[in-house]
This record gives C-alpha cells, structure tokens and sequence, in this order.
C-alpha cells in the first residue's frame, strides 16, 4: 500500500479561489485536491486533504494521522501565528511535515512573520501560491523514500 500524506487547511482556506485572488490565486482547494494527488500518485504516494475552520478539528485531524499519515503537509491559516495546541499536536506526530503559506508571510503584515509551525517542520514553503503544495509534496517523497 502506498504512503499516505495528509494535506491539513486551516480557517478560511475553503474559500480558495472564491475570494481574494489577489492575494491567493484562482484555483479552489478542490483543484489543489486534484493537483497534489496526481502528483503524489505519480511518486507513488497518496494524498489526503482536510481543512477546517475549528482549532480542536485540526488538533483532532493530526491526532488521526498519527496512525494513517506517513507525513502532513499543513497550512494551519491564521492559526500559525497563534496556535501553542496545534504546534504540540504536531509534536506528537512521528513523520515529517512540511508547512505552506500560499501568500509570502514576510512580506505581510508583522503579526504574520511569526510562525509556531515552524519550530516543527522540516520544510517551510511560502510565498509560491498553491503550487507551494505541490512542492511540498515532491519534498515529502524525498523525505519518505
Ligand atoms: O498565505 C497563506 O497561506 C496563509 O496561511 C493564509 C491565511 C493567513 O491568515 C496566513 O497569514 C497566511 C489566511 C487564509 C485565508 O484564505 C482565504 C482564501 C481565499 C479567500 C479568502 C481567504
């Protein structure tokens, strides 16, 4: 069976491409879905996508991968800047992870240079909009082979 890697989306990222294309692009998360999965298929992975709204549900997703994921992807939204629970739910995961932001976060405001993920992960992409999934797919299969 091939490996499993979950792609985690925080608040607001369900309204990928509906809003703000200035800022996030025009594909829907439904596009990154399909994108990351192609890929992941071609590396012989496989990908599994959830976003949430609700600080508690990604906690409780993390916890999930603990026994499903090879490694997670995640763009915690504006959580990354204040999440302490996510940050110690990815602490008690195994496998790498790789943190994205589609927006380059440096060039933002100030209360978004600081990320708790990062102390975590062994990547960090920002700033190449949604194609940052994809290569942080691509990453997460050299990171498992
Ligand atoms: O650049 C990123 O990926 C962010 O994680 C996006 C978060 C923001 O709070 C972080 O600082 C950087 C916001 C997600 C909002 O997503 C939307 C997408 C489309 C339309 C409206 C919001």
């Amino acid at each position: 069976m091939s490996k499993t890697i979950h792609i985690l989306n925080g608040p607001n990222l369900n309204l990928l491409g509906k809003r703000q294309p200035e800022i996030y692009g025009a594909d829907t998360l439904a596009d990154v879905e399909k994108a990351c999965a192609e890929l992941a298929a071609d590396l012989g992975l496989s990908t599994e996508l959830f976003q949430s709204n609700h600080e508690g549900e990604i906690v409780g997703q993390i916890h999930r991968a603990r026994d499903e994921a090879a490694g997670i992807v995640i763009n915690a939204g504006a959580y990354t800047h204040t999440s302490v629970a996510i940050l110690d739910a990815l602490n008690t995961f195994e496998g790498p992870v790789i943190e994205v932001h589609i927006s380059n976060i440096h060039a933002r405001e100030p209360f978004r240079h600081h990320s708790y993920i990062s102390a975590r992960a062994q990547g960090v992409i920002v700033g190449c909009g949604v194609e940052g999934y994809e290569f942080a797919v691509r990453r997460m299969a050299t990171l498992l082979a």
